[in-house]
């Protein structure tokens, strides 16, 4: 048997750090996509407004990310974890994250770079605090009670298990007019209630927001969301959080008239195969699967809970979680999300922030991880736009940790993530051929390619070593002249 891992520490750290290199990014703006090709988000979880701005600038655009999805905007409840930006008390565009003027600056920094932005909504709930208290821009609230935008009737009080709070995720009744861990439920069916939300959501278009990720979809019926998105001014992309879990009633599915939607087994059976069964049963991933329809799925390796929940790869696992990325954005199933995070140790740890909760510039490698700045991620960005409209031919597996396909005509992946290297073989591309830059290992730019350089022959065969837990990927987006 060919079983997992005893992989040394030595050839982790040293082959597998070649794919943690930021990649370069003085490159002039890319001739990149045409518009609306650029498919992929980048989440960066918790960056100020200011710092997303000049990374749409420098870093984003140039890459070619299609969308940025940015955390929560409106006020919130005041306090050091990352997550008091899911408990909203008004719907000013005042946070932690930055002003209302710097938040629109940022929007048109963005579009001006190409980037489109997401923005993650909060309509479900209100604040959890059972004592009310003061907001981030000094709005009074108590748990139920947010002058001027909802009173003690705008709220559900379901009154199960001896409280208000969710208990059994069996019972739809109780998973959407019950608390999520005891934040305030809006009556998403109240007409009011749904009118306010729109305005918000409006507030944020007139702002030139390109989209919406609906939070905690799954607790509302998706007859509310469709109410509410009608209220809305001008079409918008939409992509709602409902989190599949097995053998509850309300199902991902419900959500697909209204948009799009997170397939979440996606990023934990990608785990289980890199981590204990076999890439080689990636042949068929995505629908045949059980997942949602491709064309209405967003896609991820990790988002910023289940980073902090396990059962996924994530930053920590350092070039594992590259490799993950890379087949991510290679691989033709749903709209793929390219998580950034903070670095931490404790799960309610703030983003690095000041002493007055005001989250700090973003500094890659010093607090924050970056992602998707890695090479082998951020280069994947470009051939995933390169092969867009193409399907997967040419599929190769060695029955075990050692993949390979073609984005016919127009790109090549082969992942190793055996403990070994695999010398000697020839992959079959279908390619044009030509010299290609290996995007895993060196940045394409002005015609040249700071990394090693793969032949493919008139017959579309190249030869390469392809090292232990590394990849190649060559593209039509990134061929020598
Ligand atoms: C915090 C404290 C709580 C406190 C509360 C109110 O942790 O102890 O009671 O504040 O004071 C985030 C954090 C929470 C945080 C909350 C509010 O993760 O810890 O609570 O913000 O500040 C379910 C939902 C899903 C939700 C996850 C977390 O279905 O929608 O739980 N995800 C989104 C966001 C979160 C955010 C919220 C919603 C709330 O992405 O970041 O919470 O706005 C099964 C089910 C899933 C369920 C999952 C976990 O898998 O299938 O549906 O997800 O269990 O329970
Ligand atoms: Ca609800």
């Amino acid at each position: 048997m060919h079983r997992r891992r005893c992989r040394s520490a030595a050839l982790v750290l040293g082959l597998a750090a070649s794919l943690l290199v930021p990649t370069a990014v003085a490159a002039p703006p890319a001739a990149a996509a045409t518009p609306g090709s650029k498919k992929v988000i980048v989440q960066l979880f918790e960056w100020n407004w200011t710092s997303v701005a000049s990374e749409c600038t420098n870093v984003l655009g140039p890459k070619g990310y299609g969308y940025v999805q940015v955390s929560p905007p409106q006020e919130h409840v005041n306090a050091a974890p990352w997550w008091v930006s899911y408990q909203p008390v008004s719907y000013r565009i005042e946070s932690r994250k930055g002003t209302r003027a710097q938040f629109q600056s940022m929007v048109t920094t963005c579009h001006n770079a190409g980037v489109k932005v997401i923005v993650d909504t909060v309509v479900n709930h209100m604040s959890g605090q059972d004592n009310g208290g003061t907001g981030w821009a000094g709005t009074t609230y108590g748990h139920y009670n947010y002058p001027g935008n909802y009173g003690a009737q705008d709220f559900h009080y379901c009154g199960r298990n001896g409280t208000n709070d969710i208990v059994n995720y069996s019972d739809r009744y109780e998973v959407q007019n019950c608390e999520l861990v005891n934040l305030a439920d809006l009556k998403t069916e109240s007409d009011y209630v749904r009118t306010r939300l729109a305005t918000y959501m409006n507030d944020l278009l007139s702002l030139g927001v390109d989209g919406f990720r609906m939070d905690g979809s799954k607790h509302m019926p998706a007859a509310d969301i469709a109410a509410i998105k009608a209220k809305l001014s001008r079409p918008a992309y939409m992509v709602q959080e409902v989190i599949y879990g097995a053998g509850e009633p309300v199902q991902p599915t419900e959500y697909t008239g209204n948009g799009d939607v997170h397939e979440f087994r996606y990023g934990k059976d990608l785990a289980r195969m890199f981590n204990s069964e076999r890439l080689a049963y990636l042949k068929n991933f995505g629908e045949a699967w059980g997942y949602l329809p491709s064309s209405q799925a967003v896609a991820f390796v990790d988002n910023h809970d289940t980073q902090r929940d396990g059962g996924v790869l994530t930053y920590r696992d350092r070039g594992e979680y590259a490799l993950a990325n890379a087949f991510m954005l290679a691989w033709p199933y749903g709209t793929p999300a390219v998580m950034s995070s903070f670095t931490f140790s404790n799960k309610d740890q703030a983003p690095p922030s000041d002493a007055t909760n005001k989250v700090l510039n973003t500094t890659c490698y010093s607090g924050w991880e970056c992602e998707h700045r890695w090479r082998a991620i951020a280069n994947m960005v470009g051939f995933n736009n390169a092969v867009q409209g193409t399907g997967v031919s040419n599929w190769y597996d060695n029955g075990y940790q050692h993949i390979a396909f073609s984005r016919t005509g127009k790109g090549y992946l082969t992942v190793n993530d055996e403990d070994f290297a695999v010398t000697g073989r020839s992959y079959y591309t279908g390619l044009p051929a030509g010299r290609y830059c290996d995007v895993i290992h060196g940045d394409f730019s002005n015609g040249t390619c700071s990394g090693p350089v793969v032949t493919v022959d008139s017959a579309g065969w190249f030869a390469a070593t392809v090292n232990a837990h590394d990849a190649i990927a060559i593209h039509i987006g990134a061929k020598l002249p």
